[in-house]
């Protein structure tokens, strides 16, 4: 089953909606597997943004996510990459639709509540960066028949 790394990010912590959000990637119906409370370190943001490093908006990002701490989650299901993203909404609060996280709850593009890893080969180098393998838990859901 496909996993993907979702980080609450320092917003999401200082406006009380972790549980907010949390419920929303569970009522999908995706399953847990890991969970965690960090401080994110600056080398730790440089790795997870390193893609966006010489961009305009990079240090400003990187002061973001290490002003306070961020939830760190991975999340399994069918497609769970796509299907997160869309729970997610698109990265600017105002144009993402109603009934997503950042289009129900953001209205910044930089402070928009959520990370989402945007494809499996960059959610399996996302997880390791923030989880041990032996973080990660894998457990049946006893009624698994409506979970994908
Ligand atoms: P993320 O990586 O956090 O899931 O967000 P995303 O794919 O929707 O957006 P991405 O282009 O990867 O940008 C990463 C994060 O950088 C901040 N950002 N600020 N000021 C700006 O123009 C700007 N653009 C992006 C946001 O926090 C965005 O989520
Ligand atoms: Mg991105």
């Amino acid at each position: 089953m496909q996993k993907t790394l979702i980080l609450l990010k320092p917003d999401a912590v200082q406006r009380r909606l972790v549980g907010e959000i949390t419920r929303r990637f569970e009522q999908k119906g995706l399953r847990l597997a890991g969970l965690k409370l960090v401080q994110a370190p600056r080398e730790l943001a440089e790795k997870h943004y390193a893609v966006h490093k010489g961009k305009p908006f990079y240090e400003s990002l990187l002061t973001f996510l290490t002003s306070g701490p961020t939830v760190a989650m991975v999340w399994e299901g069918r497609e769970a990459v796509a299907a997160c993203r869309n729970l997610m909404g698109v990265t600017d609060g105002v144009k993402a639709g109603p009934g997503t996280v950042r289009g129900d709850l953001a209205l910044s593009v930089q402070n928009n509540l959520v990370h989402g890893s945007d494809s499996p080969e960059n959610a399996a180098t996302e997880i390791a960066l923030w989880f041990k393998p032996e973080d990660l838990v894998g457990y049946a859901i006893t009624d698994s028949s409506w979970v994908g």
